[in-house]
């Protein structure tokens, strides 16, 4: 008999088929614990596969036979790590297929908040460019500006790679270790965070959300960075205290922000951040590009393929529960 698993989001028809040569597939739109027909095949299930929802303890407990956990995503704090590992739940998730394309959209918001495409593009929409522009319409430059990079990991490599060979910029980095291969190819320089948010006039946020990240942008981080920067996040939201950039964009203490990310997704109707002219606001679109949300599709299906026939070779957020006794 084929194992059972749950798919909480809907998935290309020939990804999709693929799972069901492998598993008896109980297929949701998204992971609602409050269904009743959800609650019932979780009961069977021997793997999960989606993206988004809250696998906590109390989520686990409905899933007794639970072996694997597959997420469309290169993120995972919405996973108890913790308690999987204490199941010996092995989570598999997609690091690699999406590095290029957050990258671009991380090159696209330093360039959208520095040149306010967005907001000079509805001026236009509405009809005001009515004679040759004047400074008020003016950005600043993007080439050549120093970028500090907070999370040297995958992505932050390839945001590395664009903004020093595309983009003549120095590299600044912030890390526990020294990256080599970063300082090499990029001439990137490591410095404390303190450094970093003085001397760079973008700072990218490319960090995941761990208890060690939430909070470290706050209001005296800001207040270190130059009158002229910008702040771009594309990590996690949580990652920056949000009412504190509010504040800071608010006052004139930093230029601009380029966010891709919030502390609460979907972003309010009401965020003051929607009312600020130098704030770039997108709807969590790093990796949604048609070719690359199939990609880490097609990544998670194989994942938790590989992981309940035992053949898991990478995307291991666990591998120590693989092991066995
Ligand atoms: C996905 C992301 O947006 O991979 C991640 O961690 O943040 C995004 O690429 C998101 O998880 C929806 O699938």
């Amino acid at each position: 008999m084929k194992p059972s698993i749950v798919l909480y989001k809907s998935i290309p028809p020939d990804l999709h088929a693929r799972l069901e040569q492998h598993f008896t597939v109980h297929a949701f739109d998204e992971l609602n614990p409050e269904n009743p027909a959800l609650k019932q095949a979780l009961q069977q299930a021997e793997g999960i596969i989606g993206s988004g929802g809250k696998i906590d303890n109390a989520f686990l407990q409905q899933a007794p036979k639970l072996r694997a956990a597959s997420t469309i995503a290169v993120g995972y704090d919405n996973f108890d790590v913790e308690a999987l590992n204490a199941r010996r739940i092995a989570l598999m998730h997609t690091p690699t297929v999406l590095t290029e394309t957050v990258a671009d959209t991380l090159m696209g918001l330093m360039l959208a908040s520095a040149r306010r495409m967005i907001e000079v593009a509805e001026r236009v929409k509405a009809g005001e460019w009515q004679e040759s522009i004047g400074p008020e319409w003016y950005g600043v430059d993007v080439h050549h500006k120093t970028i500090g990079i907070l999370g040297m990991g995958r992505i932050g490599m390839a945001l590395a790679q664009r903004a020093h060979f595309g983009f003549g910029m120095p590299v600044l980095y912030n890390a526990r270790r020294v990256h080599q291969e970063a300082e090499q190819r990029f001439s990137a320089r490591r410095c404390d965070l303190d450094t970093l948010l003085a001397e760079s006039d973008f700072v990218c946020i490319v960090l995941p959300l761990t208890d060690e990240t939430f909070h470290i942008i706050g209001r005296e981080q800001l207040a270190k960075m130059k009158k002229s920067g910008i702040l771009i996040n594309a990590g996690r939201g949580p990652v920056v205290d949000e009412a504190a950039l509010i504040e800071a964009l608010q006052n004139g203490t930093i230029h601009a922000a380029g966010l891709d990310v919030f502390e609460q997704e979907p972003l309010a109707v009401n965020s003051p951040l929607l009312k600020l002219p130098n704030v770039v606001a997108l709807p969590h679109i790093g990796s949604a590009t048609h070719e690359t949300r199939y990609g880490m599709a097609a990544c998670a299906v194989d994942n938790l393929i590989a992981v309940l026939t035992g053949t898991v070779k990478e995307n291991c957020v666990n591998p120590q529960v693989l092991k066995t006794a």
